[in-house]
């Protein structure tokens, strides 16, 4: 059956932040800093989420959707990290779960959406290797709980933004900005990543995955710095994530003068390329790169620059709108990886539109679908929107709203957008044509 979902995270809809014996997590405490945030936004209620997840569900299911991406507040789980579980937290998510199940929606949690427990980042976050196997830990809590009705599991969400907004840039939580020296965060949550796929198994875990953000690199020229450039970015957005999990060995990272990577010990990477029954793929847009120029005091120097894309439309984020890319990079995905690619699902795409009569979202959407099905010989099982709900976008606060449906948060009235019921008509013409097609083929038969 072809997934067709949805995609949310904790801290962006549930807000209740202090309730029920969660404990406080990174974002909490970023977003309360003067100037971390657009407006200083918080994720303090969000989309009240945590008390109206019914009304959620019921929207999910009204829309056809046979898929729910959410992930799981590590910090709800164990409040300080690691140690005892807090039956609470755990009870939230097990009524979420039985109500999927209940709408015939499959559950698909991921288990650290970005949300780590402040306990955890006072003990030095993802660049303390030991942080790996808490994650580990938690995670067989969960599964322990929710095992029995969850089949389908994502590690983590996109660790390249994680550690590059959070820990090389500061421009998310914990607001670290060390440039490369954040290298090691990748490692950690990578070796993370490994033991949890570990511990689902021994769970009776059925499909396990990571979201992994990936972009198609343009080089700005067919100079060979440009393409050298454009080689150098590839290999840290994607093939540093990519490449780990899928072929068992990091990548050269000479580009930046980091040929040896001290913090890999020996069996890291045969923890961390453990089988998967799928690939997700986080697809927003594709980056054009050019040869570095004079480099920023203190960034130690990078081995390229960002060109702008303006030969496409953009959304209100001002991100291109290039549906395409979406083929380009499944195919590269599937030329460079062949057999060793699993089956891909786009775990998350979407788009920053303001209004309910959003049809600049139905066009994204329409084409970004028309390019998976576009793209040659990848077996993609599998679509979720991002996202369900307008919501905070970190930095952004509330000012992007990528929602299928409209919150209005002051009030917290949940609006379907046109794209909403756009997606449901799609949705439903698909699962008569496969069942004509079912018909068709025991009629021959
Ligand atoms: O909102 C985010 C999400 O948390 C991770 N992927 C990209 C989305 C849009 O920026």
């Amino acid at each position: 059956m072809f997934l067709w979902g949805t995609a949310t995270a904790s801290y962006q809809i549930e807000g209740a932040v202090d309730e029920d014996g969660r404990g406080p997590s990174i974002w909490d405490t970023f977003s309360h800093e003067p100037g971390r945030t657009r407006d200083g936004h918080t994720g303090d209620v969000a989309c009240d989420h945590y008390h109206r997840w019914p009304e959620d569900v019921a929207l999910m299911a009204e829309a056809g959707l046979n898929a729910y991406r959410f992930s799981i507040a590590w910090p709800r789980i164990l409040p300080f990290g690691r140690g005892p579980a807090n039956p609470a937290g755990l009870d939230f998510y097990d009524r979420l779960v039985d109500a999927l199940c209940e709408k015939g929606i499959t559950p698909v949690p991921t288990l650290f959406h970005w949300d780590l427990p402040q306990a955890l980042e006072d003990e030095g976050g993802w660049l303390n290797r030991e942080i790996s196997g808490y994650f580990a830990d938690y995670v067989a809590v969960v599964a322990e709980r929710l095992s029995d009705r969850v089949r389908t599991w994502i590690t983590l969400n996109e660790p390249f933004v994680h550690m590059v907004y959070g820990y090389g840039l500061g421009m998310h939580a914990p607001g670290r900005m060390l440039f490369l020296d954040a290298l090691p965060v990748a490692h950690h949550q990578l070796l993370g990543h490994g033991l949890a796929v570990q511990a689902l198994r021994a769970g009776g875990a059925e499909r396990v995955m990571i979201s992994n953000n990936c972009t198609p690199v343009w080089p700005a020229s067919d100079s060979p710095e440009d393409l050298a450039a454009a080689d150098a970015y590839d290999t840290l957005h994607n093939r540093l994530f990519n490449d780990p999990i899928l072929t068992g060995a990091y990548p050269d990272l000479s580009a930046y003068g980091r040929p040896e990577l001290d913090f890999v010990r020996t069996g890291d990477l045969e923890i961390i390329a453990q089988p998967l029954d799928g690939l997700g793929i986080n697809y927003y847009n594709p980056t054009r790169i050019t040869r570095p120029g004079e480099p920023a005091p203190g960034s130690g120097g990078l081995p390229f620059e960002f060109a702008a894309i303006t030969d496409y439309p953009t959304t209100a984020f001002g991100w291109p709108v290039v549906p395409d890319g979406l083929r380009e990079l499944l195919e590269s995905l599937k030329a460079t990886y062949g057999p060793a690619l699993p089956p891909i699902y786009i775990t998350e795409n979407g788009c920053s539109y303001d209004g309910i009569d959003d049809q600049e979202r139905i066009a994204y959407l329409d084409g970004h679908i028309a390019a998976v099905r576009a793209a040659e010989g990848v077996d993609v099982r599998g679509y979720f929107v991002w996202s369900l709900l307008d919501n905070f976008e970190w930095a952004e606060g509330y000012h992007q709203r990528f929602g299928l449906v409209h919150v209005d948060f002051e009030t917290q009235k949940r609006t379907p957008k046109a794209s909403y019921y756009w997606l449901k008509d799609l949705i439903s013409s698909q699962s008569t044509e496969a069942q004509s097609a079912e018909k068709a083929q025991s009629t021959e038969t």
